[in-house]
């Protein structure tokens, strides 16, 4: 399956809903449970995160364990850790635009490409800018954040994404923030570009995820809210709010 085939396919009716799944918080099984559930419930596709400090072993028996339960694509989500699978369905390879360390820019990139390149994995390059708060991956990425109120530094980076050739935006408030992506600033940029917008980080609610479409986010991700109790029918509703 061509991933951005599918995606293509898949916007082409609306909103697209993608659940996070972190390795290094979850057992496998558990990993391939939330990721049943998620697709259960309407889920469009499944990102695994190669976050630091995760073993390949942990990486390659999780994304294992997540094939074997699910038909939605599988893909993975670089992270900084240097763990591995080529069980993926594809690759997404994201270049931190407003890191300051190159490494996460283009230097761990040009390590892997070649690997990459020779196992034929379907590359799917996307542009990923942080907005504050950025949480963790603020500091792991050494990111100069995008503060929440200079909607045009953030226009800046996703037009920056698409004359870079980039398949899709990608704006990231951090996994856990209190708030979404301002919504004033995913219209803007939606109106400046003419590759999706993906937007991630602190969407926890149906009312969150609504607000966030409503401003233009093509594709929605979520991660925490799989890990809390009661998160099939959390997730549920934030898919009816992203599908009605
Ligand atoms: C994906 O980092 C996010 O873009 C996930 O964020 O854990 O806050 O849903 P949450």
């Amino acid at each position: 399956m061509v991933i951005r085939d599918y995606l293509a396919r898949k916007l082409e009716n609306g909103t697209v809903h993608v659940t996070l799944i972190e390795p290094i918080k979850l057992v496998p099984e558990a990993a391939s449970r939330l990721a049943r559930t998620a697709q259960e419930v309407g889920s469009d596709l499944i990102l695994v995160s190669g976050s630091s400090g995760l073993t390949q072993r942990r990486l390659t028996e999780t994304v294992k364990a997540i094939k074997n339960k699910v038909s939605i694509p599988v893909v993975f989500l670089p992270g900084g850790g240097g763990a591995l699978s080529f069980d993926f369905d594809a690759y997404f390879f994201l270049s931190l635009l407003n890191s300051r360390n190159n490494r996460f820019i283009t230097g761990t990139h040009s390590k892997i490409s070649p690997v990459l390149k020779r196992l034929e994995v379907e590359v799917v390059p996307v542009g990923y800018i942080v907005v504050e708060p950025g949480m963790k991956l603020a500091e792991i990425g050494d990111v100069d954040l995008v503060p929440r109120d200079n909607t045009w530094s953030a226009i800046g980076y996703a037009t920056t994404a698409e004359f870079f050739g980039m398949s899709y935006v990608y704006l990231e408030a951090g996994s856990g923030a209190a708030q979404p992506v301002p919504a004033s600033m995913i219209r803007a940029v939606k109106k400046e570009i003419s590759i999706p917008l993906i937007v991630g980080g602190g969407i926890r609610t149906a009312i969150d995820a609504r607000r966030v479409r409503q401003a233009g986010a093509d594709v929605v991700v979520t991660g925490t809210v799989i890990e809390n109790a009661g998160y099939r029918e959390r997730l549920r509703s934030i898919l009816s709010a992203l599908k009605e």
